[in-house]
């Protein structure tokens, strides 16, 4: 890459980034408007984007250098000069709509998960349908959070609206969410994280949930143990590890087809280096699941 080059995720050569050849498009969002503990994740983008020039391309579990096949293109950072959390849904929508309908995978990297709204939004708007597999510490259900239907504690509940929701790693929700549960059975799956440490048989009902289904999946990185992503606004322990994430994301792309993706919440630490770098590689992953079930462009 040329000292001039804008990064991109991964650092690839010019060979595997640019747009008409890839198939893969990153949109970065530093969005954070309606944070509500520790803050920080409008640097998630930059910083994910920095740890990934450290990823190593090539992947034993696929024997190649995933990315050069199929290639990822990285645009600017989505410019969001807007008074309110609604019209930053409207731009985000609008822009992820325009990239779906390029038939490429769609990345989205957050920024706080109200960003997650916009991206759904857009991918319904452009290519119909789908269910929603959402891996959280938090059922982000409530209808509406200090003041706002667009805080990033309502993301989920935006998105009920469009769609079913499953939720895979819950461990933190209120009485409201509880009761919004119990009431709409058929709008959103919960695989809380106690329950799937105790069940091993959890992730066959999950894939007889998804199976043939066309997914948006949204990674809130808190999803995540804080043993491996301390770098997060509001981390609750008792989270997803490595290898188990790698198991869901295996399970899911490998019996449904994933429209897009997006990744959320990560505040880095300045000087901690390991959250950003697990949360570049696992973006890695997914992309190279995800591709392994498409056509190239
Ligand atoms: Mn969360």
């Amino acid at each position: 890459m040329g000292e001039h080059e804008p990064p991109n995720f991964l650092a690839l050569p010019p060979e595997a980034s640019g747009f008409a050849e890839s198939g893969v498009v990153v949109l970065p969002v530093p969005y954070e408007a309606t944070t509500s503990y520790g803050g920080g994740t409008q640097g998630g983008p930059e910083a994910i984007i920095q740890a990934s020039s450290q990823v190593e391309l090539y992947d034993r579990e696929f024997g190649e250098e995933p990315a050069l096949r199929w290639g990822i293109h990285t645009l600017p950072p989505l410019p969001l000069d807007v008074e309110t959390p609604e019209a930053a849904v409207d731009e985000i929508a609008a822009a992820v709509a325009e990239l779906a309908a390029t038939g490429k995978l769609v990345v989205v990297l957050g920024g706080e998960h109200t960003v997650s709204v916009g991206v759904a939004r857009g991918l319904h708007r452009a290519l119909g349908d789908f269910l929603t597999v959402q891996l959280d510490a938090h059922a982000d259900l409530r209808d509406s959070y200090e003041g706002t239907p667009y805080s990033h504690a309502c993301a989920a509940r935006r998105i009920t609206e469009l769609g079913p929701v499953v939720q895979i790693g819950i461990r933190s929700l209120d009485v409201s969410e509880a009761e919004f549960l119990e009431a709409h059975p058929d709008q959103v799956t919960v695989f809380f994280a106690d329950d799937i440490r105790r069940d091993a048989g959890w992730l066959d009902r999950f894939v007889d949930r998804v199976r043939g289904r066309r997914v948006f999946l949204t990674l809130d990185i808190d999803a995540l143990d804080p043993s491996i992503i301390p770098s997060t606004g509001t981390p609750e322990p008792g989270g997803l590890l490595w290898y188990e994430t790698l198991e869901i994301l295996r399970a899911l792309t490998e019996h449904a087809e994933v429209i897009a993706f997006d990744c959320v919440e990560l505040a880095p630490i300045p000087g901690l280096h390991a959250p950003d770098f697990t949360t570049a590689k696992l973006i890695y992953k997914t992309m190279s699941y995800v591709m392994r079930r498409r056509l190239p462009v």
